[in-house]
């Protein structure tokens, strides 16, 4: 442990853990964020890093090196350069264009590839990467990692079978800074909190309807939540049905069952205003809120053209829009946004081969966080609690992907997994032969899950 120790306190030094408060990839939020990039500036630690590494595995055994992208590429570039074993590279997605390879450099079916990661949460990355790898023939069977942040990841991993090892564990680092006398006090009171509330559990529960209830400012969102407690449903239908008839039929059967009913306008063939007060009376009725799923997605002027006009008059209505950012922040500040009316971005799609990547991701959360108008978000991951999280492509035949596309999931895994607040249901309902009875169904199901993730 002593030359461990020393190699630590030297990384220590060029700023790898940060106290605040993250979001990290997984979603879960930690008020400890670890970096491990800056040792890729120093060449004396990284070769000492991967000498390290290179103990802890009988290392010969390997025919091929490979780094989860991107953090652990000069990390296994170096272990790679050490120990003489070919590196290949996975790229996080293919270039679209030429080969379309997802792994680069020389390799054959059926060689053993050792693979490093640099930090272990949840697992979830490091599993992805893995599919990716041993879709090309590659084998898996041991893995490498610097630090393991004892949320999880480690058990996740060895549950599907593969060796990893870790060079340095969250608690014992911190420990050890402590009795150096390496951090400040209130980077203590952290850590104790930590401690105190064990990494795992601090990932795995949720936070209630009531606790979200008092993260959300905005009017809407708060409606929402009353809603859903009363109704007990978080259930938001989707009718993407072409006829105003068809669309007032189910939401007359299934009005009772949700919290939202989610419109696509412009498919409507015979669409009028009249038919949205006829829709705007049951809603008020049966208690629900209204979704415009416009998905806006232009330069802010045009943007707001399309909510105020056109035959729609969808601000004239909608409690709720949603809005992509693609085109900036700016582009969904200024659309004089009625006061009772609230956003919901779309962060990240359900899509089969969506464009949506981990820095998009990001950046799309920030936008929504800064913005008041926005009530939540659209995304298939665990976001920050401020934000409603509404999970589309839920089905119970959960699948990879349909005909059309979409990658459906089911309504435990919406919650346990990703924290949601609200699934999204579509063609499960409204193509059955009894809406109301797979209404019942899923809202029962939403409900249960989430109660069981408190
Ligand atoms: O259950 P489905 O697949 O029949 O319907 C899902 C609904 C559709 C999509 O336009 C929408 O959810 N949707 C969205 C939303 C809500 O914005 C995002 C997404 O990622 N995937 C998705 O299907 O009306």
């Amino acid at each position: 442990m002593e030359e461990k120790e020393q190699f630590f306190l030297k990384i220590y030094n060029l700023g790898i853990i940060k106290f605040g408060d993250f979001t990290l990839k997984s979603g879960i939020i930690s008020p400890i964020y670890i970096d491990f990039r800056p040792i890729a500036s120093r060449p004396d630690l990284l070769i000492k890093l991967s000498d390290l590494l290179l103990h802890e595995v009988p290392y010969h055994t390997f025919e091929l090196i490979c780094g989860v992208p991107y953090a652990a590429l000069p990390i296994a570039t170096t272990l790679s350069l050490r120990s003489n074993i070919p590196l290949i590279i996975k790229r996080k997605e293919n270039k679209g264009y030429g080969t379309k390879r997802m792994i680069e450099g020389i390799y054959k079916k059926g060689q053993n590839c050792l693979l490093i990661e640099d930090v272990i949460t949840s697992g979830d990355s490091l599993l992805k990467t893995i599919i990716d790898i041993e879709k090309e023939g590659l084998i898996i069977k041991n893995i490498l990692s610097i630090l393991d942040r004892e949320q999880g990841g480690i058990e996740n991993i060895k549950k599907k079978g593969y060796h990893i090892r870790t060079l340095f564990c969250i608690g014992e680092v911190l420990k050890m800074l402590e009795k150096k006398h390496l951090l400040k006090k209130k980077e203590i009171h952290i850590i104790q909190f930590f401690q105190k509330n064990n990494f795992k559990n601090f990932q795995e529960k949720r936070i209630s309807y009531e606790e979200k209830k008092e993260k959300i400012s905005h009017p809407i969102g708060k409606k929402l939540l009353d809603i859903t407690l009363k109704k007990k449903t978080n259930l938001i239908v989707s009718a993407d049905l072409i006829y105003t008839t068809h669309i007032l039929k189910l939401v007359n059967s299934i009005g009772d069952k949700i919290c939202g009913l989610k419109l696509h306008v412009d498919i409507i063939n015979d669409f009028s205003l009249s038919f949205i007060t006829s829709l705007k009376k049951i809603s008020i009725e049966k208690k629900f809120l209204l979704f415009e799923d416009r998905k806006f997605c232009d330069v802010g002027p045009t943007n707001s053209l399309q909510l105020h006009h056109g035959i729609h008059k969808i601000s004239s209505w909608a409690d709720i829009i949603t809005v992509h950012v693609i085109a900036g922040s700016a582009s969904i500040q200024n659309l004089n946004v009625p006061s009772n009316m609230g956003l919901i971005t779309v962060s990240e799609m359900s899509s089969y081969g969506r464009l949506f990547d981990d820095n998009y991701i990001r950046k799309a959360l920030n936008i929504s966080l800064k913005n008041t108008k926005v009530i939540g978000t659209v995304a298939q991951r665990k976001v920050d609690d401020r934000l409603l999280l509404f999970t589309p492509g839920i089905h119970f035949s959960e699948s990879k992907k349909n005909n059309k596309g979409n990658i459906y999931i089911h309504p435990n895994q919406a919650f346990e997994k990703n924290k949601s607040d609200f699934i999204i249901v579509g063609k499960a309902i409204y193509q059955s032969n009894n809406p109301k009875i797979a209404a019942e169904k899923y809202r029962n199901a939403g409900w249960k899950a989430y109660e069981k993730g408190l």
